[in-house]
């Protein structure tokens, strides 16, 4: 029985996991009780090989001393401090960090708990930015289809993923998608940014036309689509967005929850692709997943706008209980602190080519019938059972964990994401248990 050999908390009713089967989980229960550098302990005492930084967050790997200890000091010193109206000095530090390490342009620093607040935060930014300059008609939000932007109202609004939208009613109005870019036919096994789709931006020529510029407050996309299943930029797709959204006064927003802090091998992907949105919405490696925080970047034209009338009114009606937060800020420093000690950007970088060989090396096996990559991102997108699609990749991931390797699976798709500490020798290391594991597939 899979549950005597998960010894630890015997009710798991109570609890109803997030984006999890629960029934399956619950009879088959996999548990994590420890974790260091690049592995996780199970309750059954065995290694697993963290192939996603946890849920793309862990980019410096687990239980890192200088994160820990910060957090240890924090809670022991100020424990929490009033976010509004009221300062505490590590959240001004930390703001000023973000804004350090952003690209050029990005000057203000708004704090969350979570990449869907960020998402909502840039949202209502966007929109009130435009009526505070007297161009209160902008309202719409233009997202993509596949998109991922979290799970609150706004964000699974322009957001493109069917199940994440389709048992929640009508959601926000005045919404409309751009075309997803995923092209399989002809961007299949690309290594890196595909070369076909940069005319998939062009759609946002049409929406303009359909609406008027002049009702369009914003257009928001993952510069490189995580959760739908890793999905590139085509070569030009990025900077026609970008050239489009200038010449009409709409805002773009890149969501950077899971591209923010390195995972690309720089800093951003604003950085890497050489292209500047007007903000940036991140959460995850911020904090190295290991206290809750979120934030929104922009640009001084758009925090500036806000700053007008008798200085005693408040100037954005929004803010989080935590915004800020004094140990999530500690451990936001610690964090980016651990991040230029160890050099993991760059690592990430340099180990880029190596971690492109290794995951191309798995084509050809049963059923693979595209990989993608970036950065120290990879999918392995896996052909579906007929008539029960997701439960192919579902197995492939109950099995590499069994063979202690942790990977994501979304849809058909297998998600890879490790720690940015990683080396080639746990490269070798998930790529043969994942190899091993595919080729034992039904
Ligand atoms: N935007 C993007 C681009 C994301 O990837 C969010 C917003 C929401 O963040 P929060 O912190 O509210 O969860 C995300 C989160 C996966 C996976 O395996 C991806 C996310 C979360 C959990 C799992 O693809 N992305």
């Amino acid at each position: 029985m899979a549950l005597d050999r998960n010894p630890g908390p015997n009710d798991l009713s109570a609890f109803w996991m997030p984006f999890t089967a629960n029934r399956q989980f619950k009879k088959s229960p996999r548990m994590f009780v420890g974790a260091e550098g690049m592995y996780y302990k199970t309750s059954d005492g065995r290694e697993v090989l963290d192939g996603t930084a946890g849920l793309w967050c862990c980019n410096a790997g687990h239980c890192r001393p200088k994160i820990t200890e910060a957090i240890q000091k924090q809670a022991a010193e100020l424990d929490y401090a009033p976010a509004f109206q009221m300062g505490h000095p590590k959240a001004f530090e930390l703001a000023s960090a973000v804004r350090d390490m952003a690209p050029e342009g990005m000057e203000h620093v708004f704090f969350t708990n979570s990449g869907s607040e960020s998402v909502e935060t840039a949202l209502k930014i966007a929109i009130a930015y435009h009526r505070a300059r007297g161009e209160g008609a902008r309202t719409r939000l233009i997202g993509r289809e596949r998109g991922y932007h979290g799970v609150n109202f706004g964000g699974i609004s322009v957001g493109g993923i069917v199940n994440n939208r389709k048992m929640f009613g009508t959601l926000l109005a005045g919404v409309d998608h751009l075309p997803h870019t995923h092209l399989p036919a002809q961007n299949a096994f690309t290594r890196g940014q595909p070369e076909h789709g940069a005319h998939l931006a062009d759609d946002l020529e049409r929406i303009v036309a359909l609406h008027g510029a002049e009702t369009i407050a914003a257009v928001i996309v993952e510069p490189m689509a995580g959760s739908t299943g890793v999905l590139m930029p085509p070569r030009g797709y990025l900077e026609k967005l970008r050239e489009i959204c200038t010449k009409h006064g709409i805002l773009l927003i890149f969501d950077e929850v899971i591209t923010g802090f390195g995972r690309l091998g720089s800093p951003f992907a604003a950085d890497h692709f050489g292209v500047l949105p007007d903000m940036m919405t991140v959460a995850k490696g911020l904090t190295n997943g290991v206290i809750p925080m979120g934030a929104v970047l922009t640009t001084a034209a758009i925090h500036d706008a806000f700053m007008q009338g008798p200085e005693h009114l408040i100037e954005l009606f929004h803010g989080y209980t935590y915004s800020g937060n004094p140990i999530a800020s500690a451990a936001g420093l610690a964090t980016l602190e651990t991040y230029r000690e160890e050099g993991l950007f760059e690592n990430a970088a340099r180990l880029a080519p190596y971690w492109e060989d290794a995951l191309h090396s798995l084509k050809g096996l049963p059923h693979v019938i595209d990989i993608r990559n970036m950065g120290l991102i990879g999918a392995v997108e896996l052909e579906p059972i007929a008539g029960e699609p997701t439960k192919r990749a579902f197995t492939a991931f109950l099995n590499a964990y069994e063979a202690g390797l942790l990977i994501r699976t979304t849809g058909d798709i297998i998600a890879l994401s490790p720690p940015l500490m990683i080396d080639r020798s746990q490269i070798d290391e998930l790529f043969g248990k994942l190899s091993a594991v595919l080729k034992a597939l039904d």
